[in-house]
Formats: structure tokens, C-alpha cells, sequence
């Protein structure tokens, strides 16, 4: 069992002082229902938030990154209504209606075990709070676990800040031999949630170029219950051979609801390129790139030459190109265990209750399925959603302990002709769009 037994000694004995609190907070708050203040509100509405529900971040750069954020009691962290608004753009652009993770479901090796976080092993619940340190520059925000076992609900767990990354781009130009050069800054967002012996950092990287990265890290504590030398499935951790920590997968889920230029109308293509051996007369092979307009619902693969993109009903650039964003998939070990598992993206039909990609606790109707492969039968994409998997075969290694260095997993989403030219490009060089010629 991945049972972290103090953890859940102690949540056990909260759980007592929780229905002791209630209690008591029954009696005291018996006064008339006008008399007490009302509540902030646990949810932002659809269109709008609430100040204490926004997050909103202009970088240094000159792009302004907008959202809400709300507190799941399955999912944890979930991000609605993003946008943003590069320098020179009249408005901001909307991304996303919602980004949340979908499951993180961890089979062992050795058959015995496996869990699904999100919905069966609460990881929302394990809401950690962030000593200051760990959001250098940033805020913390309280949030208020929906139905917490501990006597206070709120906990310091809500992280956003600003990172650099690095250069965004280097360009020596043609006059005098200026160097065009700048720092890449991101909005990051994120919380660390506790499952067992393993403290999940969930992390949302929305960078000034538009490109937002999500990532799903582990670390904490390999799962003290799960050792065996027995059975050859685990790696001998300690000295000798005579406890091998089993091995096991995160498989990791994400879900996202897009709804470019404020539209979920959104239209799904599959990009896939053969190239072929040179033929009488050719210099070099030749690369085909052909687009498969996807209309109804996908279970699909990741290949070398194949993408996606999700493209904006209304929305075009400047330049008069439709715009829309790429999926680009992380390195994954795709887990061929589970139905749910055997592939790396699903687009299914919006459908309000299918919000976990395995053991969805909600109630889609008689035969609906538990599981987003099943919800892939056919149905014609008018709001397409995402579901990404990618996963992680964890063999443990002697430095894994002790705390166990952070192992990340994840994908990107990016924007393809959202913007007319590169949302950074500096003024002195704005006029560069297209076949343009030098100037001498
Ligand atoms: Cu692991």
C-alpha cells in the first residue's frame, strides 16, 4: 500500500476535530441568517472573477497573462477563462475556457496496486501550504479546500510568480551588426499536493511568447510501502539487494477546454508528413505534409511528423491567417496497461460531466462509460476537449532518496498564426513580416 501512515494518522484525528468544529460552529452561528456576512464566493462565474480569483500578470516583456483560478475537491487547481494580450494587440486573445488535470493514475509493476489520485486517492485533499521561499517574487494565495478534513480548510497553496527562461530570442542584424536579444519571462503557476508518500507539484508555465507549458512533478518520498526483493520487479534501493522499490507509471491526464478568440467551435487537424527517397532527376528526398480535418471524435497517437493543432472558428491575425494553437506532446512512455491509457490524446465532444480521463465519479447517464476512451464513439466535434496522457515509467534509483529529486512530466500548447509575426519582435524590426527584402 502507498500509504503514507503518519499522514494519515493525522488526517484521521482532523477529521474528528473537523466534526468537533462544525459542531460547535453550528451552535455559535444559530444567530438570524441576515446578520452574518456572506460568504466569498467558492467559485468565479463564467465569464468573470472575482479579485481574489483573478490572476493576472503583465510581463516585463509586454504580454499580459489573464485568468481565474478555483479550487476543485477532486482536481485540484482549475484555471478558467485564460487569455492574453501581447504588446501591440488591441485586446487580449482568449486560450482556454478551462486547464485542469484529468487523472494521475500510478499502476505498480508488480500488479498488485494501482491508484487513481485525482478520484480515488486525495490528492485535492492534500493541499500543501508553501513556505515563502518556494514562490521567490510571487504571491501565495489562500485557498479554501471544497469539503477539507482539517479543522481549517485554508491553506497557503496557491503559488504565482515570475521566472525567467532564458533567451526568447537572438538575432545578429544586418545593420552595424546589432544583436536583437531578449529574456523570456513566464507567469508560473502552482500548487503541491500530497498523495501518500509523494508530494505532486502541478505547474502551469504561461510564457510571454504564448506558449503555456504544463507539467505535472513528482517528488517527495518513494513510497516506503512499496519494497519487495522478491519478485524482480523493482531496483534495490539501500544497501545490498535486499529491498528493491517497485516500479510502477504516472500516467498523467490533462484536460483542456479551448476556446480560441472566446469560440469553442474549434476545429481539430492532424498533421502527418512521409518523406520519400530521392526520385530520377531529384536532388534530395522529398517531405509530403498532409492535413486530416478531424471531425468526429479522436483517440490518437503521437509520431515522429504528426501534430495537431485546435484552429479558431472566428478568429483570424493580422496577416488574414485563421488563428490556433499546436499541440506539442512531452516525451511520454505511454502506459499500454488500461483502455484509457493505450493512447496520447483524446478529443472528445464537450459533455459537462466527463471531467476525469478514468473512474469519472460523475453521472453521464446510463452507459455513459467511467472512462475518456469510451466517450470517443463517433460523435461529431462541435466543442472539441482535449485530453492529454503522458507518461512516466518510474524505476527508482539510489538518488532518489532522500527527499526524491522532482521528475517531471508534461506537454506544451502552442500558438501557430495567433499573431501576425512574433508577439516579441522588437518595433525596429516590426516591418520584417513575410518575403521581405533587405534594405540597403
Ligand atoms: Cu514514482
Amino acid at each position: 500500500m502507498r500509504v503514507n501512515s503518519n499522514t494519515r494518522a493525522r488526517t484521521r484525528a482532523a477529521v474528528g476535530l473537523t466534526v468537533a468544529a462544525l459542531a460547535a460552529g453550528a451552535t455559535a452561528g444559530a444567530g438570524p441568517a441576515t446578520a452574518q456576512p456572506k460568504a466569498a464566493p467558492a467559485a468565479p462565474a463564467a465569464a468573470e472573477c472575482s479579485t481574489a480569483y483573478r490572476i493576472e500578470q503583465k510581463l516585463s516583456t509586454g504580454t499580459t497573462w489573464r485568468m481565474c483560478w478555483r479550487y476543485d475537491g477532486k482536481a485540484g487547481l482549475v484555471l478558467e477563462n485564460i487569455s492574453y494580450q501581447p504588446k501591440g494587440e488591441p485586446k487580449q486573445i482568449k486560450v482556454l475556457n478551462s486547464a485542469r488535470l484529468g487523472q494521475i493514475h500510478v499502476p505498480y509493476d508488480d500488479g498488485n496496486i494501482e491508484y487513481d489520485d485525482l478520484t480515488g486517492f486525495d490528492f485535492a485533499q492534500g493541499l500543501m501550504n508553501l513556505a515563502p521561499g518556494e514562490c521567490p517574487g510571487g504571491t501565495i494565495k489562500t485557498v479554501k479546500v471544497p469539503d477539507s478534513w482539517n479543522e481549517d480548510p485554508n491553506v497557503k497553496g496557491l503559488c504565482t510568480t515570475t521566472r525567467s527562461r532564458g533567451h526568447a530570442y537572438r538575432m545578429q542584424g544586418d545593420t552595424a551588426n546589432k544583436v536583437f536579444q531578449t529574456e523570456g519571462k513566464d507567469l508560473l503557476v502552482y500548487t503541491v499536493n500530497q498523495v501518500g508518500w509523494y508530494e505532486y507539484m502541478t505547474e502551469w508555465r504561461f510564457q510571454d511568447d504564448g506558449t503555456i507549458t504544463m507539467n505535472v512533478g513528482a517528488t517527495g518520498s518513494l513510497s516506503w510501502d512499496d519494497y519487495d526483493a522478491g519478485d524482480g520487479r523493482g531496483w534495490p534501493i539501500g544497501k545490498g539487494a535486499s529491498a528493491k522499490a517497485t516500479s510502477h507509471s504516472h500516467n498523467a491526464f490533462w484536460r483542456l477546454d479551448f476556446a480560441l478568440d472566446g469560440s469553442t467551435k474549434n476545429k481539430v487537424e492532424q498533421y502527418d508528413s512521409t518523406v520519400s527517397a530521392p526520385t530520377r532527376g531529384q536532388r534530395a528526398p522529398t517531405t509530403k505534409t498532409t492535413r486530416t480535418k478531424v471531425t468526429k471524435e479522436l483517440a490518437g497517437d503521437s509520431k515522429a511528423y504528426r501534430w495537431w493543432r485546435m484552429v479558431s472558428a472566428t478568429g483570424k491575425n493580422k496577416d488574414g491567417h485563421a488563428r490556433s494553437y499546436e499541440i506539442v506532446p512531452g516525451p511520454t512512455t505511454k502506459y499500454p496497461g488500461r483502455s484509457y491509457t493505450k493512447h496520447d490524446l483524446y478529443v472528445t465532444q464537450y459533455n459537462k460531466c466527463e471531467l476525469f480521463a478514468s473512474h469519472n465519479p460523475g453521472n453521464c447517464g446510463a452507459g455513459a462509460g467511467k472512462s475518456v476512451d469510451e466517450w470517443v464513439n463517433g460523435q461529431a466535434l462541435t466543442h472539441p476537449v482535449v485530453w492529454m496522457n503522458i507518461g512516466f515509467h518510474h524505476i527508482a534509483r539510489d538518488e532518489d532518496q532522500q527527499p526524491m529529486p522532482v521528475h517531471w512530466q508534461g506537454f506544451s500548447i502552442a500558438p501557430r498564426d495567433v499573431t501576425a509575426m512574433n508577439p516579441l519582435t522588437p518595433a525596429e524590426l516590426g516591418w520584417q513580416n513575410g518575403h521581405w527584402r533587405p534594405r540597403s
